[in-house]
């Protein structure tokens, strides 16, 4: 069973903080879940999303998280990353059968070590597509389709929230029709159904999304795509989630149906994301382009989170068009004081919210003579840079290992400090993890938790 105990700031050692710590422990002793917090709008992205029960995303390029803003303003404001090119097939799969996961990995470690979640981008793709597969026969292309998407979706089982299996496979314009590709002109219309139920297989727990852009609003595309879905969902074709890009310029703004659009899918019984959004402009046209997107996601409820195209204008695949939050100085720009407005969050621009953790325990392998336990570390409403939490054990019980933190004890070696080792940054409601091994030494007794403070 997992308990929890937290308070938002560090004790002085005063002899009511004894007591009250003292009730926390025996709170969390009788398994009673003890939660923090007076209610404070939240000051980042991220928090304020997870307030409305959204996840609030960036795409990342992994050769920029070495340089220290990009990082610091990434694991402060976001609780969910897309790589931006690092899952594309080019990279994955250069040539066949061989696969090549380093610079995504890396992107992956370092949400995972952060409690960001990972969207997954993107298994089917016609752009991004290295030449050896076009130059498949049907048969060989079908069998190197569903090979990528098991190779691909095995390497990260269990990481990737959403995977976006097929992307951008219909045409612009009025047709309605299916983009020519190898996929669709070799395998035909069916390499779409096929492809999603490979991924289904291969990782049963991820949301499985099919994504494109200029479907935004209802348009013949959107018609296509909507009677896509609506089909999939008729014949048990496994499909949890549609994709909107939703990269916008002044000739091509927020259409005025942006959530109805939305709502038509959601109310197919399929969650909706918004995956690449991104708005050319400045100042407050750009403000409240970018304001409306966001009250069209939280007025669906099946809208469950939103992901930009990137951190800084400075990297952004359009950088001419300053489409960001954040400008190529990591400053905040209007429409990131605008977004976090439309997600409820305080606005102050400036963080100014108070560091709080809070610790929940669960009891993992156990032998005759031991057992593993996992103590999740969770940041309150604010990014924190640190936490401390203690752990402390029944005698004659010991402590005879740790990992993902650095402990120190006190003098009788029952009571285990936890610092962070690496993993002390977390976004807002963001989590992450360390472990232990108590010997039991005849005492079978669960490990019981201080409070967590943060800074
Ligand atoms: O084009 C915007 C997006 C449209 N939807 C699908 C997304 O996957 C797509 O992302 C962009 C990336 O933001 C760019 O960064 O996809 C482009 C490729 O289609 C990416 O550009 C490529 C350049 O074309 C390459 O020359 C470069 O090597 O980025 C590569 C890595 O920097």
């Amino acid at each position: 069973m997992a308990t929890r105990t937290s308070i938002r700031k560090a004790p002085r050692r005063t002899a009511r903080t004894t007591l009250v710590l003292g009730l926390a422990g025996l709170l969390a002793a009788a398994g009673v879940t003890a939660l923090s917090g007076t209610a404070q709008a939240a000051s980042t992205l991220g928090a304020a999303a997870a307030e409305k029960g959204r996840y609030f995303g960036t795409a990342v390029a992994a050769n920029h998280l070495g340089e220290a803003a990009y990082a610091s303003t990434l694991n402060t404001e976001f609780n969910s990353v897309t790589p931006e090119n690092e899952m594309k097939w080019d990279a994955v799969e250069p040539s066949r059968g061989s696969f090549t996961y380093g610079a995504a990995d890396r992107i992956v470690d370092h949400a995972q070590s952060r409690g960001m979640k990972v969207r997954g981008h993107t298994l089917v793709w016609h752009s991004q597509l290295p030449s050896w597969v076009g130059s498949l026969g049907t048969a060989d292309l079908r069998a190197a389709m569903n090979n990528h998407i098991t190779q691909v979706m095995t390497h990260w089982k269990g990481k990737i929230h959403s995977w976006d299996v097929v992307n951008e496979a219909f045409q612009d314009g009025s047709s309605g029709a299916r983009r020519s590709s190898p996929f669709q002109d070799k395998l035909g219309n069916g390499f779409i159904e096929e492809a999603f139920r490979t991924a289904r297989a291969a990782d049963p727990a991820a949301k499985l999304c099919y994504n494109d852009y200029n479907t935004d609003g209802v348009n013949a595309k959107s018609n296509a795509v909507y009677n896509m879905v609506r089909d999939f969902k008729a014949r048990g074709v496994p499909i949890d989630c549609v994709g909107f890009q939703s990269h916008f310029n002044s000739a091509l703004s927020v259409p005025s149906d942006y959530q109805a659009n939305l709502q038509r899918f959601a109310d197919l019984g399929v969650d909706v994301q918004i995956t690449e959004l991104d708005i050319e402009g400045s100042g407050t046209a750009q403000a409240n382009s970018y304001s409306n997107v966001v009250k069209a996601c939280l007025a669906v409820s099946r809208c469950t989170g939103i992901t930009v195209w990137g951190i800084t204008d400075k990297y952004s695949w359009r950088a001419s068009g300053t489409p960001l939050l954040f400008d190529g100085n990591y400053n905040k720009k209007p429409a990131y004081t605008a977004v976090l407005t439309a997600l409820g969050g305080s606005g102050s621009g400036g963080g100014g919210g108070t560091a709080s953790c809070s610790v929940t325990y669960s009891k993992q392998e156990e032998w005759s003579d031991r057992f593993n336990g996992r103590v999740t570390v969770t940041a309150g409403s604010s990014a924190i840079t640190s936490w401390t939490t203690t752990v402390t054990v029944t005698p004659p019980q010991k402590i005879s290992a740790t990992w993902n933190g650095t402990p120190t004890w006190d003098s009788s070696g029952n009571v285990m400090t936890m610092r962070p080792n690496g993993n002390g940054s977390l976004a807002a409601g963001a989590s992450t993890s360390f472990g232990f091994t108590v010997m039991k030494n005849g005492n079978s007794a669960a490990p019981v938790l201080g409070s967590c403070t943060a800074s």
